[in-house]
């Protein structure tokens, strides 16, 4: 464990990214302004599944280069890269067989989650993939629960009555889990989230396979439910605590975490939300994780055309100019 987690211990800083269909909308659908993350709006604002899904022809990101990305995280001293391979709303951004819900049916055609990969090697950080386990907007079988987890689930299309959730992941969440493990060579980090509703014995198949296809990754501990760090000696299926980034103050943790934040207030691209996080704001909450042994994975949700809105790239780079001039890059 001590080996594996080591690289990550070192690292203290890195990138999420946050892009997918929801992308194209930028919060806004029809001339309605989504009051919640903009990476919901398909949940939040109701769309139906097969209006939602015609996002697909207008996924066309001329301008993404891959290189350029990897650049940005590393001007700004990040030492890895996370991306949303699939997010709740069921779209995979890599060349999927099990799914044609996927980026290669989109007129841009080419596997994102290869790109990245391929940059992350070329200019020496590391890569870990966000997999979206549990929720599916997409999948009719992908249930969850009732009651708190309820509108978790996609109801508008389908009934929570009828769904089978072994079925999603055994048709679906299983196999793509296996297609990203299996077809992009070394991934240093699965970042499972949204993992509440599963019950162990399905927790423990994510990690059996994870694992068998993996054995160095690192997992995060969104596989299950937000398990209190306390629960953490003892049954250790997952390798470190995910609190997201109002977790700013309190005592030291016992476990390694990761504070995951965003550099406005979404972690999809949201086109009216201007509150950038100062680079002020982004040093303090990479000290306030670091300085109790943990890390920070800070979120850019970058635009439809492929760019990165200038403004986080701004603030990050400004961030990382101090952190090379102090000594820590
Ligand atoms: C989840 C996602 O639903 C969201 O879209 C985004 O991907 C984010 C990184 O993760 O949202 C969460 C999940 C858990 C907490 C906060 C946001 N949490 O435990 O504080």
């Amino acid at each position: 464990y001590q080996k594996r987690m080591q690289w990550w211990k070192d690292a203290k800083y890195g990138m999420f990214i946050h892009w997918g269909l929801y992308s194209i909308l930028g919060g806004e659908y029809n001339g309605e302004i989504t009051p919640k993350i903009a990476e919901w709006i398909q949940n939040t604002l109701k769309i139906p599944g097969s209006e939602y899904k015609k996002l697909m022809d207008q996924f066309n990101p001329k301008d993404f280069d891959a290189d350029e990305w990897v650049s940005v995280a590393k001007a700004a001293g990040m030492k890895y890269m996370i991306i949303t391979s699939k997010h709740h709303d069921g779209f995979a951004l890599f060349n999927s067989k099990v799914s044609a819900y996927n980026v290669m049916n989109t007129p841009f055609k080419r596997d994102i989650i290869k790109e990245l990969k391929a940059a992350c090697d070329k200019q020496g950080i590391k890569f870990g993939l966000y997999y979206s386990h549990a929720i599916d907007w997409d999948n009719s079988q992908a249930y969850i629960g009732e009651g708190a987890l309820r509108d978790r689930m996609n109801l508008v299309d389908f009934d929570s009555k009828k769904m089978d959730r072994a079925k999603y992941l055994k048709e679906k969440s299983f196999p793509q889990l296996r297609e990203i493990l299996t077809n992009y060579g070394t991934i240093d980090i699965i970042w499972f989230d949204m993992g509440k509703g599963l019950d162990n014995e399905e927790i423990r198949e994510f990690v059996k396979i994870t694992k068998e296809l993996q054995p160095n990754i690192i997992i995060s501990s969104r596989i299950g439910d937000e398990a209190a760090p306390v629960a953490m000696n003892k049954d250790l299926y997952f390798d470190f605590f995910t609190p997201s980034d109002n977790y700013f103050t309190g005592d030291q943790m016992p476990i390694p975490f990761e504070m995951a934040g965003t550099t406005n207030t979404s972690w999809g691209y949201r086109k009216d939300d201007h509150e950038w996080r100062k680079p002020n704001f982004i040093l303090n909450s990479l000290i306030a994780s670091a300085s109790r042994n943990g890390n920070y994975l800070l979120n850019v949700g970058p635009m439809a055309s492929g760019l990165m809105p200038a403004e986080p790239v701004k603030n990050l780079k400004i961030a990382g100019s101090w952190l090379k001039e102090n000594g820590e890059s």
